[in-house]
């Protein structure tokens, strides 16, 4: 469960260190990137520890939401976005796949429930959705609602009066990541600009909806990219709900395969860094953690990851097993949270 409502005021009052504070100790407080940065500049053990202390702060610390993705609508996507597989001028072998039944979309629900998931997320390859490819995906969501699990969808940028009907067909969460720091993203792509998206981030808010929103990292960027990326999320008012950290997925042929592989400990860092700056927020552990490992999401969840993408498959591309994942919870006494519907 997202526990916004219970939680207490943002962590300003942890920071002890100037440069590493928010300009303002208040709940609207925002991060310059200079104090995001200083942040991942701080040694590893004070990093985790500070971390830690906003987590322990605000949500159990040993509670993580699981989230399973389903691509109801798969590849041949008409935008460019370097990182992603299911762009159609990129050929990378995924399938295309028209819009799933709303018989297989619930089926797949059921069984993400079964395996013990809270969220469903449905995410569509388009640019934006069709109104009528907009009604059917409506239905898909009054449908898993019906189960009893928190919705999410992730369908691209929407048009006026799309997020409330989504929002009454009883759709909890909108997923719209920013992706990179704004002054990076035609970098990335080039068939939208950052503006679009945030255009779109503001009416999932006012029709009601929680924000999930975050980033991909690994895509060659520098740390100052990083420091942006988050200082962009934290500094939205109201900050998200949901905050998804991906580390790119290379996939054979998208621009971005063969990239310089990020660090795993500053993949730690930036997961760090997003719960000090966004106390409140879910911070999910996203696409990546195949690469990952064990030793490496532990200390992401020691750094205050509280969610996961939970499920064999992300959208296109592989997740660990769920057995791999009950193992690990297992061991280290992690317990899913049940939903808030
Ligand atoms: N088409 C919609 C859009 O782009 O908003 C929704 C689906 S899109 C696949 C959702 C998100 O998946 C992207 O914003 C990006 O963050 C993530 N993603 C796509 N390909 C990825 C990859 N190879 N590695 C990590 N994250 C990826
Ligand atoms: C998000 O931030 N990551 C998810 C979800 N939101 C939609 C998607 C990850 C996709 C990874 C590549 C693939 O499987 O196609
Ligand atoms: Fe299309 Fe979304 Fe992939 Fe970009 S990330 S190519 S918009 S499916």
């Amino acid at each position: 469960m997202d526990n916004l409502s219970t939680a207490s005021p943002a962590g300003a009052s942890l920071m002890t260190d100037n440069e590493c504070r928010p300009s303002q100790a208040d709940s609207a407080a925002r991060w310059s990137v200079a104090a995001v940065e200083a942040l991942f500049g701080l040694p590893f053990n004070d990093l985790l520890f500070r971390a830690q202390q906003v987590h322990r702060e605000h949500h159990d610390a040993n509670a993580v939401q699981l989230s399973t993705l389903l691509s109801i609508k798969t590849g041949g996507c008409p935008e460019d976005c370097g990182y992603c597989p299911q762009a159609a001028r990129y050929h990378t072998g995924v399938e295309n796949q028209a819009l799933m039944s709303l018989e297989d979309v619930v089926a797949a629900a059921k069984q993400a429930r079964e395996h013990g998931a809270t969220r469903f997320c449905m995410g569509a390859a388009w640019r934006g959705p069709k109104q009528r490819d907009l009604d059917r995906v409506a239905e898909m969501v009054r449908a898993v609602r019906g189960l009893g699990m928190e919705t999410c969808a992730t369908l691209g940028m929407l048009k006026p009066g799309q997020a409330g009907q989504l929002r009454e067909a009883g759709l909890d969460y909108y997923n719209h990541n920013i992706d990179t720091a704004e002054d990076n993203y035609a970098n990335i792509i080039s068939t939208r600009d950052y503006g679009d998206r945030i255009d779109t981030l503001e009416q999932v808010r006012e029709a009601g909806l929680h924000v999930c929103c975050g980033g991909i990292v690994g895509m060659g960027e520098s740390r100052n990219a990083r420091a942006k990326l988050i200082a962009q999320l934290a500094n939205m008012d109201p900050c998200p709900e949901s905050v998804p950290i991906n580390n790119l997925v290379q996939v054979p042929g998208t621009p971005l395969n063969g990239t310089d592989k990020l660090d795993p400990l500053e993949f730690v860092r930036t997961i760090a860094c997003a719960r000090i700056t966004m106390p409140r927020a879910m911070v999910r552990l996203s696409a990546g953690r195949q690469e990952l490992g064990d030793a490496v999401q532990v200390l992401c969840f020691m750094a205050g990851a509280n969610s996961i993408f939970y499920g064999e498959k992300l959208l296109t591309t592989g997740n660990p097993d769920v057995e791999n994942d009950r193992s690990l919870f297992a061991r280290l006494g992690l317990k899913p949270l049940a939903p808030s519907v």
